[in-house]
């Protein structure tokens, strides 16, 4: 029997021991979002729950027009499971949104890309909810201007004391233009023009922050047309009176670039970080709004394609770290955290320079029968960093396409990624009971997954009574250890045909905790059905191969798909019976074969090439 165990940290341990001091585990509790956005917000003032904004595309399909969401979800810390909560009802892909606090409401600014639909999905919104915990949100603003390519953040533009949001992007009022939604402070938004000297934008940012003790937020732009890029910093001087500042420099900036306004170098006064395919710069705030580039040659951070660089201290020795997602490839690129070194050009207490990437893992989507973790890597991505289950290690959300892509090859994902660094071994144990796989007239494959557990004795249970239990129905015994992200699997037979079955799988730890998987459902196929995939009718060969392989099947065949043992589709065929390899690397390859019988068999077939 094959015992499917993967051992992540092999990776870990070939990189070095700065590295060594992370890990992280890649959840999906929430809704798959790319070309949006993704927040953790407070509904609650009283505690520091947090929920989930998720705006953005939320499949890659071409079938129907996808529209996107504006949802937010709660998350159950004890489950890692969440619940939509709200939505917004409008449309979400190529949407910006940008939240704020005030006098006890949380409010949602949001400005919607789509063109040519629905009006009432689309335009600029504002939300507000009582903090009350409850997400009871009234749509207080609404406005038909589209910005396209838009941004929008959250800023006090006429120092009136309550906070304004800053649109901006491609709308009907130009090409890059700009407005501002007023905070009337009775409950109400009204549309004004932005202050003249801010630049309207157009695939770029907006990014409202405090940079020196006037306690007014300040406000960085970028912007680009016709292949020129600026980026100004605009002082807030109060009176709703903003001057151009600081000059950011030109040819850096290309399509939505992310600015990040925290305090990088620990030296009390927040830096400007922007990250694009331009490379990630860092701006050392010097005081008196004047700052020195750093930039990606020093800090060693990367350039980043439809991507974002956030900071955070992951690893809990005071410097504040990167994380970074993007399209980018190569083996420093996005899908890293980036370590702060404290023996870089500027010292102590920060040095601006990050080494020692860590490189981000993600449970496998096709084919996780066969796959280990694979690397992080989306684009139309965005980050926001908490520590979500106040443990002391910094968590983060993150979404994006994965692969990248656009509509119909995109593969939208939203991860959580929880700090497991250094947890102890003494949480109980938590076991998932995985669909049974192979299953047909007389035998099924049931599998599992230890989610949280070390050396766990395993064990599955099956019956057709649907009250089964970890005592209760047909014991059948599994691998004596199994450890935390490991899987693990057995092979029943002797079943009946056509009964539906119910299985469990069991762990238990060496404290004897035991840990109970969900249980999970399957019905063996009839006898004489004709829903299988005549196995023997089916022959490829010569495995391994050099170069050419042949494939002789008695049922008629309606297409092979060649996959690498990492999931990707590497060969589309029709109805073949000879298919030359000899163009591709050595190594394995899953060939999945679809029957041309009309009840949608196939088959999945390894490979070797030589
Ligand atoms: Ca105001
Ligand atoms: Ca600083
Ligand atoms: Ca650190
Ligand atoms: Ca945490």
């Amino acid at each position: 029997m094959k015992k499917l165990l993967y051992y992540m940290l092999m990776l870990v341990m070939i990189t070095n021991t700065f590295a060594q001091e992370l890990e992280f585990q890649a959840t999906e509790p929430f809704i798959d979002s790319y070309a949006g956005q993704v927040q953790w917000v407070e509904l609650d003032a009283e505690s520091n729950t947090k929920s989930a904004l998720i705006t953005g595309r939320n499949s890659g399909s071409f079938d129907t027009p996808n529209l996107g969401s504006l949802k937010l979800f709660t998350y159950d810390l004890l489950t890692g499971q969440g619940t939509e909560v709200f939505d917004f009802g409008v449309y979400g892909a190529g949407s910006s949104f940008s939240v704020f606090y005030e006098n006890g409401y949380v409010y949602i600014g949001f400005t919607a890309q789509v063109i040519g639909f629905d009006p009432s999905g689309q335009g600029l919104r504002v939300w507000r909810a009582l903090r009350d915990g409850d997400a009871n949100f009234v749509e207080i603003f609404t406005d038909s201007t589209i910005f396209s390519n838009n941004t929008i953040t959250d800023i006090d533009i006429d120092d009136d004391g309550h906070t304004d949001f800053l649109v901006g992007g491609a709308s009907n009022f130009g090409f890059t233009s700009n407005r501002v939604l007023h905070n009337n402070g009775d409950g109400t938004f009204v549309m004004i023009a932005a202050p003249t000297v801010i630049p309207g934008t157009n695939s770029n940012t907006y990014q409202s922050g405090y940079l020196d003790d006037s306690g007014r937020k300040h406000l960085v732009v970028t912007g680009g047309l016709n292949g020129q890029s600026f980026g100004y910093v605009y002082e807030n001087q109060g009176n709703g009176v903003w001057v151009q500042v600081y000059d950011l420099g030109t040819g850096l900036f290309s399509n939505f670039p992310t600015i990040e306004i925290i305090d990088i170098d620990n030296d009390g006064l927040n830096d400007i970080s922007v990250a694009s395919l331009g490379g990630t710069k860092i701006y050392k705030n010097l005081g008196n709004l004047d700052f020195e580039l750093y930039d990606n040659l020093v800090t060693g951070l990367p350039a980043v394609f439809q991507g974002v660089v956030k900071y955070t201290d992951f690893n809990n020795d005071g410097l504040l770290d990167a994380v970074a997602s993007g399209l980018n490839s190569g083996p420093t690129a996005s899908g890293h955290i980036y370590f702060q070194s404290n023996e870089g050009p500027v010292g102590e207490p920060g040095s601006l320079e990050f080494v020692n990437p860590y490189q981000l893992m993600v449970p496998p989507f096709e084919f996780p029968e066969f796959n280990p973790d694979i690397p992080l890597r989306m684009g139309q991505t965005d980050i926001d960093i908490c520590d979500i289950d106040n443990d002391g290690d910094m968590d983060f959300i993150v979404n994006g396409s994965y692969g990248g892509g656009a509509a119909g090859l995109a593969a939208p994902r939203t991860y959580v990624f929880t700090n497991t660094t250094g947890e102890d071994n003494d949480q109980d144990p938590v076991i998932e009971t995985n669909p049974a796989t192979n299953v047909d007239e007389n035998s099924a494959v049931l599998n599992a997954s230890v989610i949280v557990g070390q050396d766990l004795n395993v064990w599955f249970r099956y019956s057709t009574a649907s009250d089964v239990s970890c005592s209760n129905g047909t014991f059948v015994n599994g691998p004596d250890t199994i450890n935390e992200n490991e899987s693990f699997n057995e092979t029943i037979t002797g079943l009946n045909d056509n009964t539906t079955y119910y299985c469990i799988a069991c762990g238990e730890d060496t404290n004897g905790t035991v840990a109970e998987g969900t249980v999970q459902e399957f019905t063996t196929d009839e006898v004489m059905s004709v829903n299988e995939f005549d196995k023997n009718s089916l022959k490829i060969f010569p495995n391994p191969t050099q170069s050419t392989i042949s494939i002789d099947s008695s049922l008629p065949i309606e297409k092979i798909h060649v996959y690498t043992m990492a999931g990707q589709i590497v060969g589309r065929f029709g109805n073949v019976s000879n298919i030359d390899l000899s163009a591709y690397d050595a190594g394995i390859y899953l060939f999945r074969i679809h029957a041309d019988n009309g009840n949608g068999s196939m088959i999945t077939k390894k490979i070797i090439k030589q």
